[in-house]
């Protein structure tokens, strides 16, 4: 049954790994795994080389295996392995949080390190509601995401997430006071439109009619991806994010961007906010902050936010949270070295050198079978398959498959196939993805 696997890996041991996200009985009843990466690629384990489309889950952004990275790293661990930055303090931690206010949003210029992207939103979403106490407005609790959010994994995250499938299972668990906006993803207005779709910025209007029915005075936030990700790649219509954000200053409710996967580069700029010249009051990133060697997430604060908790006798703390591995030193000196080569190559500005071949590229899929919808921006790329009757993720899921038997790694969601490839990737290794995509849609009934 196992014919894939290594000789040092037989089937009873892959039944410990309880995995993440992933259909556990199918995966071990023919497992895919990765053994090896470099660049642009993996191998698996029986030394298949696989073009890594989706830059390992959105993280990679740098490329695989870099040297900097390593030796920061190992430099680091002979150094000093761990460091608490509960009431003590190491140098790194103050140059990588100076490092990332230098090419942050304007004013963003405060950082909170996490371990994660659900850390981030959970670590925002407290500092949303603790800033408006600190400045006397304790009844701002409510938080409002969006429908198809993907926000992480923590409680936080999960409640104003709008994905079913994460939310459902755990019913009445959810925080309260969290409520939604509608979802900007439009087939029949926007389909194969290439950026950002023209129809829908009066979608953001939503949130004066959630605004009328709870109260400004009862909001503390609101938060959205500036694109989506996990739920298939949707965009923001053009002025939508900029309505969101005056109606939010309008009624003195903070705006979080989640950055998690648009971050560091994804769209052209180091980030999205940068990208559609609007500037939330928090940012969550995490990710391609270390490139994904490391796991680290940070939250960005505009400075006024931590100037409001910055009050009360000098001996008290001001914010209860925090992470015994926030400011993780190893995971300073990986994102440091990462952000050398992000500077080094212009990394965080390659993504809109290549975006329009990029689009030209993914655009070209348009009219093979099943193929409703493409939609793109900086370097994400999406294809959209009509779902199988009665089946819904199955024809996408095949198509995953094919493309991973045939030397491709892309990403389903759902009905859709979501591409995210390093920055690093040149002209004909998105040829190849394309054409491998596309080869495999025409095969796939
Ligand atoms: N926010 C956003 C916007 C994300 O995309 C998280 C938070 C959570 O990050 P952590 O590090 O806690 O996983 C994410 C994660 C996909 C896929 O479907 C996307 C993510 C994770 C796994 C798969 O492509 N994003």
């Amino acid at each position: 049954m196992n014919a894939q696997l290594s000789p040092a890996l037989s089937n009873d041991e892959l039944d410990a790994f309880w995995m993440p996200f992933t259909a556990n009985r199918q995966f071990k009843a023919k497992p895919r795994l990765l053994a090896r990466a470099q660049g642009m690629h993996y191998w698996t384990d029986d030394g298949r080389e696989v073009l890594d489309g989706v830059a390992g889950l959105w993280c990679v952004n740098a490329g695989h295996a870099r040297r900097e990275i390593t030796e920061a790293v190992t430099k680091q661990l002979g150094t000093m392995e761990f460091a608490p930055t509960f009431q003590m303090g190491h140098p790194i931690a103050f140059e990588l949080a100076n490092r990332l206010t230098q090419i942050a949003p304007p004013g963003m210029d405060r950082v909170f390190f996490t371990n994660s992207g659900s850390e981030s939103v959970d670590t925002a979403l407290k500092i949303a509601i603790a800033y408006h106490r600190a400045r006397g407005a304790g009844q701002r609790t409510r938080l409002i995401g969006r429908e198809k959010g993907y926000h992480g994994v923590g409680f936080g995250g999960m409640s104003v997430g709008g994905m079913v499938n994460n939310r459902k299972t755990f019913g009445a668990s959810m925080l309260p006071g969290v409520d939604h906006l509608q979802h900007t993803l439009d087939i029949e207005h926007n389909a194969f439109t290439r950026g950002l779709p023209q129809w829908g910025a009066h979608l953001a209007n939503e949130l004066e009619r959630l605004i009328a029915l709870h109260d400004a005075s009862t909001i503390a936030a609101v938060i959205v991806e500036p694109i989506s990700g996990s739920a298939g790649v949707i965009l923001p219509p053009a002025g939508y994010l900029k309505r969101l954000r005056e109606i939010c200053d309008r009624h003195e409710i903070l705006l979080i961007f989640d950055e998690v996967i648009t971050g560091f580069g994804r769209v052209g700029k180091a980030f999205a906010s940068q990208a559609f010249d609007v500037t939330p009051d928090l940012m969550t990133t995490a990710k391609g902050l270390t490139n994904g060697s490391i796991p680290m997430g940070a939250v960005f604060a505009q400075r006024k936010i931590y100037d409001a908790f910055m009050q009360g006798p000098e001996n008290s703390i001001e914010l209860f949270h925090g992470y015994t591995y926030s400011a993780h030193p190893v995971a300073c000196a990986a994102a440091l070295a990462t952000l050398d080569i992000y500077a080094k190559e212009g990394l965080l500005t390659r993504a809109a050198a290549l975006a329009g071949e990029w689009e030209a590229a993914v655009h070209s899929l348009r009219g093979l079978p099943h193929v409703i919808d493409v939609r793109n921006y900086g370097l994400i790329g999406a294809v959209e398959l009509e779902p199988r009757a009665g089946k819904p993720g199955a024809r996408a899921f095949d198509v995953f498959l094919k493309c991973f038997e045939r030397g491709v790694m892309v990403r389903q969601t759902g009905d859709v196939i979501a591409m995210s490839p390093p920055l690093i990737i040149e002209p004909k290794q998105i040829a190849r993805i394309v054409e491998t995509l596309g080869s495999v849609i025409r095969d796939t009934a």
